[in-house]
């Protein structure tokens, strides 16, 4: 399978036909010093989601790690979430496949009422408030494989279901990694982009955070990441990094 991924990208590639989780790899990298690495891997046997929770990534998927050093305060690295899902949003429309964007971090594709979700992201960092020392962006994408091999409370699809014939894996990632870069270049362009893709705006959420439940209409996202919510008793701002849980009502 490494052979298919002869990747021109504007990082270094490291690539794995099974790894734990690409995000802890490039964490170990990034604690040796590197930067503009993506990590990839064609399986992952312990992959991770937000607040811990499991990423299941059978073999066939892009289970990918951007780690870069941005010049930017810790605040803004939600930024970069956003970034993602634009990236891939793009390379599946690009592919035939007409995915949309639920804040903060999901790419899915509706099917009638419901959104099956085709891509994960998970954004993790460290420095200081005024300047990031590293930040690892892992990109699930679930490719070539077959959504009855996740789990199915998820509502999950993948590009294979969706086209109903493989993606090019290392065309897809190639864009995905193109997108990226350019937009990771330029943080305060990535809101407009994201907001072409978003599924999110002008709907009535609630938003589970740490601290209590939000209720009303999503009206717009803010940098770096935050989306606004018009509640019954005025307007509320709640960031992607407090997110627990995001429903339509
Ligand atoms: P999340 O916390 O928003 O979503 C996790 C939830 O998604 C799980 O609890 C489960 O219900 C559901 N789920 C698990 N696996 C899948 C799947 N393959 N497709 C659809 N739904 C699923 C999202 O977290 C962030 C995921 C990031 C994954 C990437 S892969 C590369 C990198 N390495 C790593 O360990 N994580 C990242």
């Amino acid at each position: 399978a490494a052979v298919e991924y002869g990747l021109e990208a504007p990082f270094s590639v490291e690539y794995h036909d099974s790894v734990p989780s690409t995000n802890a790899r490039a964490r170990d990298l990034a604690a040796e010093g590197a930067s503009d690495v993506v990590v990839l891997a064609d399986e992952q046997t312990g992959g991770r989601g937000r607040l811990d929770r499991d990423w299941s990534s059978p073999s066939g998927g892009v289970w990918l790690s951007v780690l870069f050093r941005p010049d930017v305060p810790m605040a803004h690295a939600p930024v970069f979430t956003l970034a993602a899902a634009v990236a891939v949003t793009r390379a599946a429309r690009e592919a035939g496949v007409d995915a949309g964007i639920k804040w903060p971090n999901d790419v899915l594709v509706r099917h009638g009422d419901e959104e099956r979700k085709l891509v994960g992201i998970l954004t993790e960092m460290e420095g200081e408030a005024d300047r990031v020392s590293w930040v690892v962006v892992g990109i699930g994408i679930n490719a070539n494989v077959d959504p009855g091999d996740l789990p199915g409370d998820a509502r999950p699809t993948s590009l294979l279901a969706e086209r109903g014939e493989p993606v090019d894996r290392r065309a897809f990632t190639q864009r995905v990694l193109e997108e990226f870069d350019a937009l990771r270049r330029d943080p305060d362009g990535v809101l407009d982009a994201w907001r072409e893709y978003a599924t999110t705006l002008g709907r009535r959420v609630r938003v589970e955070t740490s601290t209590g439940t939000v209720e009303g209409e999503a009206v717009d996202v803010q940098f770096p990441g935050a989306l606004v919510i018009e509640t019954e008793t005025g307007t509320e701002v709640v960031s992607a990094g407090d997110c627990e849980h995001l429903r339509p009502l």
